[in-house]
Order: C-alpha cells, then sequence, then structure tokens
C-alpha cells in the first residue's frame, strides 16, 4: 500500500516551529545578533532596555486631574509680535471614563494637551518646564520647526531634565493639522499621555468654511492591578483600554451639528496601533492628509479610513440626516474597554434640526 505524502509538509514546518520556540534559541541571542531576524525586538533586548516599558508609570504624590477634557485651546501672551505658550510636563491622574483613571503623564493636567492654535505665519514660543520624573523633550510632528527646534533629544538638543526649562522658537508653518509630543523614550512618555494637537489655520484669504471642526486624537492604554503602563505592539503589554482625547466610550465626546452644517473631523493617530475609523450615516471626503490639503479632483470618498501611527486624516461630510450617528474603529476589540463592549473607540454625532 502507498503512503499518502500529504502530510510531510506539515511535519517539516512542525520541526520549524520547534526551533524556533526552544528556549534556547532564544538565551543565545546577544543584543543586535542577526542570527535569528524574525525574532520580535522585545526577544532582541537586554532586560534593561526593556524594562522601562514594563515599569508602571510613576511619579511622587500625583494629583488628580483639575480639568476633565483634554485638548482645549492654550491661551498665550505676546511679545512683540511672537505668540508665547507656557507648557509644564508633569504627571497627573486622569480620568479616561468616570469608573476608570490611569496615571498619566501630560501637558498641564490633561490628555491631550492643551490645544495649539495659530496662523499660518505666526512667530510662536513654547516655554517647556519639566515636572516629570524623567527627562523629556518635545518634537512639533510635521511642522516645518529649524532643526534645533526638533526636539530630538542629545541630537538637536540636550533632554530637558526634571526641573528645568526649554524653549522653543519658531514660524508655524505649514497650514494644516499636526501635534506635539514627547520625544525622549517615546513608546513610554507618548503612550502616557505626552500629546497634544496642533493645528496652524490658513491665513485669512483661505479660511476654512467648516461649521464644525474637531480634533480626535486616538491612543491605548494598559490598566492592570490598579496601575498604568504604557500600551506597546509586544506580547503581555497590549491595551485593554482605548480612548478618543483621552476618553473612552461613554465618556467620549458627543460631537453636536445642526442638519445641514459641514463637519470636519481631524483623525490623529498618536499611540502605536493602527485604527480603521468608520463613520455611520453618510460618507465623507479625506480633505487633508497628514496636514496637507487633497486637491479636490483627488479626494477620496469612503465610509472608513485606516489611521496609522502618527497619521492625521482631515475628513469632511455634510450631516444631511438628523440622529445619533456613531463614528468608531473597526477592529472591533478596540470598541471594548478591559474586554467588556461597549467602550473604547466610539463617539456619537448628534445630528438634530
Ligand atoms: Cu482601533
Amino acid at each position: 500500500m502507498k503512503r499518502p505524502l500529504w502530510f510531510l509538509p506539515i511535519i517539516i514546518a512542525g520541526i520549524f516551529l520547534l526551533a524556533a520556540c526552544t528556549p534556547s534559541s532564544r538565551t543565545t541571542l546577544g543584543t543586535g545578533s542577526m542570527m535569528n531576524p524574525t525574532a520580535t525586538p522585545g526577544s532582541m533586548m537586554s532586560s534593561s532596555e526593556s524594562s522601562h516599558m514594563m515599569q508602571p508609570i510613576s511619579g511622587e504624590n500625583i494629583q488628580p486631574a483639575t480639568e476633565n477634557i483634554g485638548g482645549q485651546p492654550l491661551t498665550y501672551r505676546m511679545d512683540g509680535d511672537v505668540k508665547v505658550f507656557d507648557l509644564t510636563a508633569k504627571p497627573v491622574i486622569w480620568p479616561i471614563t468616570s469608573d476608570v483613571s490611569v496615571t498619566a503623564w501630560t501637558y498641564n493636567g490633561t490628555v491631550p494637551g492643551p490645544m495649539i492654535r495659530v496662523m499660518e505665519g505666526d512667530s510662536v514660543r513654547i516655554i517647556v518646564m519639566n515636572d516629570l520624573p524623567e527627562p523629556t523633550t518635545i518634537h512639533w510632528h510635521g511642522i516645518a520647526v529649524p532643526n534645533a527646534m526638533d526636539g530630538i533629544p542629545d541630537v538637536t538638543q540636550k533632554p530637558i531634565q526634571p526641573g528645568e526649562t526649554f524653549t522653543y522658537e519658531f514660524i508655524a508653518q505649514p497650514a494644516g493639522t499636526y501635534m506635539y509630543h514627547s520625544h525622549y523614550e517615546g513608546d513610554v512618555q507618548v503612550s502616557a499621555g505626552l500629546y497634544a494637537p496642533f493645528i496652524i489655520d490658513p491665513k485669512e484669504a483661505e479660511v476654512l468654511k467648516t461649521d464644525v471642526d474637531v480634533d480626535l486624537m486616538i491612543s491605548e492604554w494598559l490598566v492592570k492591578n490598579g496601575e498604568t503602563y504604557a500600551a506597546m505592539p509586544m506580547a503581555g503589554m497590549e491595551p485593554n483600554y482605548f480612548t478618543i482625547n483621552g476618553k473612552s466610550f461613554p465618556d467620549t465626546e458627543t460631537i453636536n451639528v445642526k442638519k445641514g452644517q459641514l463637519v470636519r473631523l481631524r483623525l490623529m493617530g498618536i499611540g502605536q496601533f493602527v485604527h480603521p475609523i468608520h463613520l455611520h450615516g453618510v460618507p465623507f471626503k479625506i480633505v487633508a492628509t497628514d496636514g496637507h490639503p487633497v486637491p479636490e479632483a483627488a479626494q477620496l470618498t469612503k465610509d472608513t479610513v485606516l489611521v496609522s501611527p502618527g497619521e492625521r486624516y482631515d475628513i469632511e461630510f455634510v450631516a444631511t440626516e438628523t440622529g445619533q450617528w456613531m463614528l468608531h474603529c473597526h477592529i472591533l476589540h478596540h470598541t471594548t474597554n478591559d474586554n467588556v463592549e461597549p467602550g473604547g473607540l466610539m463617539l456619537m454625532i448628534n445630528v438634530t434640526n
């Protein structure tokens, strides 16, 4: 009797799997070893390199946040023709729902930090005070700043040590949807809340015609045993909470719109995971990508757009139908709070007459 050979590839694959999973093949890996190019980055790290991710977000005598809504416009003062903004990086206890709070590292005590909103061509000065237990820097994501203002520690500047200040100064350009965020141990500091919107409006001649204009910054958290961790795309560090502007559904903001109004939503991926954001009710047009306008003839009409880490999509739609219309991530696990649905990346767009 002839033996069937269909099982041979399975056995061969099994042998390879076993070899890849044996402890000895991992423990012999040194940092930077090229022996196993498919190993996950986590397995290539020394314990001191990876431990900063494994530690809970820390701070001494952390106070509950005094504000409940992040991303609000930051007031400035004028020094000649320079708009001067003050930021303090500090830990707070931040409520992502009415029941769940996280230990967050913030700008001025909110997640996201305050929105800086200026006109194209404005001179801006941002004075950053570091009240964190670790050094930090700020990167102006997508804005055309001089190299010395780019916020890269030990490359373009010395890290801002705890208790120190650093002054950033540049011309705000070009117009568009941008973000600012920590660039010091960003995998931890950005995930812990050190991010905010930076909106540069076009000059008056081409002023925006939208009726409703809302920033939505998307990120993730890992909360376990009462401690907050920076959520990572690595085993054991996956998020169990997902936030829009620092809030999980049902505590995400409701966007109130009158029927017939033109709505612009500025979707910003600031976490470490991708999120396909889906709108119910009407399709939208993608009018800008990463801050830059899309020519009208090239604007895609869609109802779902994948927002990856670092990306911004400005989407516009006319609210033609009244009702409670949902906007949510279509990785449906991301619409849960600690595995309980509904939650996470959902919000309501309430269209009334
Ligand atoms: Cu998602």
